[in-house]
């Protein structure tokens, strides 16, 4: 089998280091191999052992402090030198293992919405096969507004990155509201609660969206770190996405 990197993706805290943890202890436990890779230069605390670690050549208090930005204008800083580095960092994070996960900082607006992302994993994917995996925080969810502006940026995701992208809801452990199951897997509910929730104009513009851009989320699964409820799904949509576009020999 050829190695598939795995991009866990996604707002800030939604759960992407923790899931790239667990995911690897799932896949270890299922005698497959991985390295895990962080390529967030301003973590302080990752819960795996990292085969790669970004910051080893800066970080985000580094450069703050030597380039006198702040917290985002580094992070964009930080991303762009990941891009100036690329060939050197994907011949490392490359390897013969079965997965590649690898962990990205929550700003999606410095990295991913900008063109830095989007060649770094470009140059990845003419190595190896690569997904975006695309979590939403159930933690957060709380209206059907909410889901769908997560999906959105999920689909922002997707439009922007040459890659396949899949949205999973994360911290499943942690949905206590069992009507925020049913906006996301039934697709009827989810018009129903929004024309409930928005008013006017707003839901003329809202209600074609869900009918092009939404539909197909009616599939999406559920996982949780504390749990480790859906790795085996996990694990079954990755394949099934590599399976789609071509072989996974
Ligand atoms: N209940 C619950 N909490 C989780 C789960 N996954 C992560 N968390 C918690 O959510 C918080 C953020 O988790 P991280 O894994 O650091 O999230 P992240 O997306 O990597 O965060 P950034 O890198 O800062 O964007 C931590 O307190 C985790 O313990 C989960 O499945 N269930
Ligand atoms: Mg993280």
């Amino acid at each position: 089998m050829t190695s598939l990197a795995v991009i866990f993706m996604g707002q800030a805290g939604c759960g992407k280091s923790h899931l790239c943890a667990s995911f690897g202890k799932w896949l270890e436990e299922n005698k497959k191999s991985f390295k895990i890779i962080n390529l967030d230069p301003g973590a302080e605390y990752i819960p795996f052992n990292p085969n790669f670690d970004i910051r080893k050549y800066f970080t985000i208090s580094e450069i703050m402090k030597k380039e006198k930005l702040g917290p985002n204008g580094a992070m964009i800083r930080a991303n762009n030198k990941i891009n100036e580095i690329s060939d050197e960092i994907i011949d490392e994070i490359i390897g013969p293992e079965d997965f590649i996960l690898i962990d990205l900082p929550g700003q999606l607006e410095t990295f991913i919405f900008r063109q830095s992302g989007a060649n770094f994993i470009q140059k990845l994917e003419n190595k190896i096969r690569v997904v975006g995996i695309y979590l939403i925080d159930a933690e957060f969810l709380s209206s059907a507004t909410d889901f769908i502006i997560a999906s959105l940026i999920g689909t922002a995701c997707s439009l922007q990155l040459p890659i396949e992208v899949v949205s999973i809801l994360h911290k499943s452990d942690k949905i206590i509201n069992q009507e925020i199951i049913k906006i996301v897997h039934n697709f009827d509910f989810l018009k129903e609660k929004v024309i409930e929730e928005k008013k006017g104009a707003m839901i003329d513009m809202v209600l074609p969206i869900l009918d092009n851009i939404l539909e197909p989320f009616a599939r999406i699964i559920k996982t949780s770190s504390v749990t480790n409820e859906g790795m085996l799904e996990l694990y079954e949509l990755i394949n099934e996405i590599f399976c789609a576009c071509g072989d996974i020999s």
